[in-house]
């Protein structure tokens, strides 16, 4: 009798599952999550929260791996949207920038002088250019959750104080591996040179290269100052948002219960991932910049007039990738941004 109420309601619980289509025991037993730097960087922050809050709530029934570095594509953070959507990696909390060589819109966020602050950056994120943006990374093969930060990105070197385009004249300085950076870069008059992050690291320790360009958080995490990068341009020429996404059969693989879970995670691991990313930068709070300044760092903020004269330079490459990243969107992301 025992044996038969057993069987009655394993086939009650079969039944019911069998509507959801997916099968929680048909999980793996890992997915695998890949990011470009670990905790403490607030990127890795973002992810390690992910992975928390949804063993939390699931109840450890989707377990969620951090591979830091791009090691799932031996470092070519190019390569990592590619992977995504062929299911080599199941998940990533990535950056617009490494995506933007398979995803030509998400370039928007590298037009230089584009979003003047953090408000202009969550105009974007926030608003419908956020969600054009997700449905155009749906259509190309990921299933986008939310938004994360990596943040405005500040140029360094070892060499000069940078306060105009001329003072960049000859600079080597590391680029992401990503085109619109190459002519932004050249139009400053500096000699851009692209590598991926794995590439970098090293290139700023021997000197080959006399400096590079990525958020404060980075910098500081990573003592540039010990690297000889002892001139900091406080410019906020771009901003660099990162994206919570998922494999699409990955995704389909989980019951409707647990893909809100796991939306809902990315939506508040990301939340406190940008709380992390532009904690010390902010309002009132410019301790990250203090404490730069503290190691004998020359910070330099822009005067109005000196930050025109890379606006004017950068122009003919913001009018250019303009028309190749599509007018319609970028004259929603410039509306978005003047009504903030
Ligand atoms: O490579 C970089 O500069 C980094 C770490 O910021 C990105 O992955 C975009």
């Amino acid at each position: 009798m025992q044996f038969l109420k057993t069987m009655i309601a394993a086939g009650a619980a079969l039944a019911t599952l069998g509507t959801t289509g997916a099968h929680a025991q048909d999980y793996k037993d890992e997915y695998r999550v890949s990011t470009v730097v670990p905790a403490p960087f607030p990127w890795g922050i973002a992810a390690e929260k992910w992975a928390e809050l949804t063993a939390e709530r699931t109840d450890g029934r989707i377990n969620l791996k951090i591979y830091p570095g791009v090691q799932l594509v031996q470092g070519d953070q190019t390569r990592e949207f590619t992977a995504i959507r062929q299911g080599v990696i199941d998940m990533a909390v990535g950056s617009t920038i490494n995506w933007s060589p398979q995803i030509v819109e998400l370039n928007l966020f590298s037009l230089p002088f584009l979003m003047p602050d953090y408000a202009a950056l969550d105009s974007l994120t926030q608003g419908p250019v956020g969600e054009k943006i997700f449905e155009i990374i749906e259509a190309k093969g990921a299933v986008p959750l939310a938004w994360a930060e990596n943040g405005f990105r500040e140029v360094t070197n070892s060499k000069t104080p940078i306060r105009s385009p001329a003072d960049m004249k000859g600079l080597k300085l590391r680029v992401v591996g990503s085109p619109i950076y190459n002519d932004m870069f050249t139009a400053m008059g500096a000699n851009p040179t692209q590598m991926s992050w794995a590439d970098a690291q090293p290139a700023l320790t021997t000197g080959a290269v006399d400096g590079q360009e990525n958020p404060l958080t980075i910098y500081s995490v990573l003592n540039m100052h010990e690297l000889g990068q002892t001139n900091v341009t406080l410019w906020g020429y771009v901003a660099d948002p990162l994206i919570f996404v998922v494999n699409p059969a990955v995704w389909e693989s989980f019951t409707p219960e647990d893909q809100d879970i796991l939306r809902q995670a990315a939506v508040d691991a990301g939340a406190y991932g940008v709380e992390v990313a532009r904690k010390g930068l902010t309002g009132g709070d410019q301790t990250l910049i203090d404490d730069i300044r503290g190691h004998g760092v020359e910070v330099v903020t822009l005067t109005d007039e000196e930050r025109q004269a890379f606006v004017d330079v950068t122009r003919p490459v913001y009018d250019a990738w303009k028309v190749k990243i599509g007018p319609d969107l970028v004259d929603m992301a410039e509306q978005s941004v003047a009504n903030r």
